[in-house]
């Protein structure tokens, strides 16, 4: 067993702290509302950004060197990274983790060769279960990486990488379920197209529906329980990805009567890259129902990509978590920290920062949203604004009992009607003032 981060300790100091290794909110067994913070937060590292990611980008190489890189052996690299994870997870304080298939470990030439190797990591994290708490928040499969899926995984043109994709995720399942993964995720970053023009939109979309139902079967024929999530992005890699926003992810499930087997992953820069805030993409999914799981990072609003920052915005963790809050919670799902860091962050430690940030700033936003809800003005707010509703007229069309007729008859003679002002600069000062407060 490998050890990388024996250096690192790190504790909980509180908010006057300095030392980037120490937590300032986050307080695992801190109570709020009644629930202790690790079990709101439910964090969970990814593993792909941690122990992959190097720096590199489509203008330079890697800036990073990483201690398990010097493992030639694939395997043991591989084995030797999910040393890395379980170390990383229990010096955070962190029980969740988060991987692709590709991720954890190589592929081989066939479809074959390349699950004996998953196996084999598989069962090593299998025994690191024995001695540690961490465990697996999510599973997925990584349909856009190799060069096969160039025209998609299910929504592909060629039917073989249909077939490839449908295999792939089969095994992602199992060993999913093998782990107790508590989620499987479903991203589908090359379900889209480049161009309408070589696109046949229908087949694509109707596959895209085949597919996911025979992932429902084929977990129910193997007892998987885990909840199914779709995570929304609207590009990146492809031009137009199917999934483009929760709105869109429902429709789709709705249309394909899949709305009960499916809840979303929503992603902070996804949700901005789709033109919508976070908080709006949580709204929508806790209102219908949907809300399953978040991925945790923020974006550049200068840029049009996902970078996949570290969250360190104190005012949309608030509200994120406002209305995570608001939905009761989300377990099963999780806040995996679906983020990298900066191609010039090049030390070890900066993986911890990275972490701790984020963790500082979703336990700063959990405080602020509990005081927010304890404080009751928004919700008050937003009562009195709808009191309409509550009596007369407004009562009675809520119940459905009016018409176009009724309610023509009931206004024709009544002259100008008074409106009530919407008070957002006000609201949005309690929303600063519940930070400070929480600070
Ligand atoms: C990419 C996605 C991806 C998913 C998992 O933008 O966020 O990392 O979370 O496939
Ligand atoms: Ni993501
Ligand atoms: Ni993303």
């Amino acid at each position: 067993m490998k050890k990388f981060f024996e250096d690192i300790q790190i504790s909980f100091e509180g908010k006057d702290s300095i030392n980037p290794l120490a937590f300032k909110y986050y307080n695992k067994d801190e109570v709020i509302l009644g629930k202790k913070m690790e079990d709101h937060l439910r964090f969970a590292v990814a593993f792909w950004h941690t122990m992959n990611v190097q720096g590199r980008d489509m203008f330079g190489e890697e800036t990073m060197t990483r201690p398990w890189n010097s493992i030639s052996d694939p395997i043991e690299r591989a084995k030797a990274k999910i040393d890395g994870i379980f170390e990383f997870c229990e010096k955070l304080s962190v029980k969740f983790f988060c991987f692709h298939d590709r991720d954890i470990s190589p592929e081989g030439a066939t479809l074959r060769e390349t699950n004996k190797n998953l196996d084999i990591v598989i069962d090593y994290i299998k025994e690191k279960y024995k001695s540690s708490n961490v465990r697996l928040l999510w599973g997925t499969a990584n349909l856009f990486n190799n060069k096969r899926f160039l025209h998609g995984a299910s929504t592909t043109s060629n039917a073989d990488v249909f077939a490839y994709s449908a295999a792939q995720v089969k095994k992602a399942l199992e060993v999913t379920k093998e782990l107790n993964g508590q989620n499987y995720v479903f991203w589908g970053g090359r379900e889209g197209y480049e161009t309408l023009l070589n696109t046949n939109f229908k087949l694509e979309q109707e596959n895209l529906a085949r597919f996911l139902h025979m992932a429902v079967d084929y977990a129910e024929k193997i007892g998987f329980k885990g909840q199914f999530l779709i995570e929304p992005k609207p590009m990146e890699p492809t031009k137009h990805q199917y999934d483009y926003d929760a709105a869109n992810a429902y429709a789709f499930l709705l249309k394909n009567n899949l709305q009960d087997k499916f809840k979303l992953n929503l992603e902070v820069n996804h949700a901005t890259l789709s033109g919508h805030t976070f908080e709006h993409e949580i709204r929508y999914a806790r209102t219908n129902g949907i809300l399953g799981s978040l991925d945790a990072n923020q974006g550049d609003l200068f840029l049009g990509w996902d970078t996949d920052q570290f969250p360190t915005n104190a005012y949309i963790t608030t509200l994120a978590m406002y209305e995570v809050l608001k939905g009761g919670g989300i377990n099963p799902g999780g806040l995996n920290f679906d983020a990298k860091l900066r191609r010039p962050s090049i030390d070890l430690e900066d993986l911890f920062i990275g972490h701790i940030a984020g963790m500082d700033t979703f336990a700063l936003g959990l405080k602020a949203a509990a005081k927010l809800l304890e404080e009751g003005l928004l919700e008050k707010f937003v009562e009195e604004k709808y009191s309409s509703f509550d009596s007369g007229i407004g009562k009675s069309i809520v119940e459905g009992k009016e018409n176009f007729d009724s309610l023509e008859k009931y206004i024709i003679d009544k002259g100008e009607i008074i409106n009530k002002s919407g008070k957002q600069e006000y609201l949005e000062t309690l929303v600063t003032r519940a930070i400070v407060k929480a600070l």
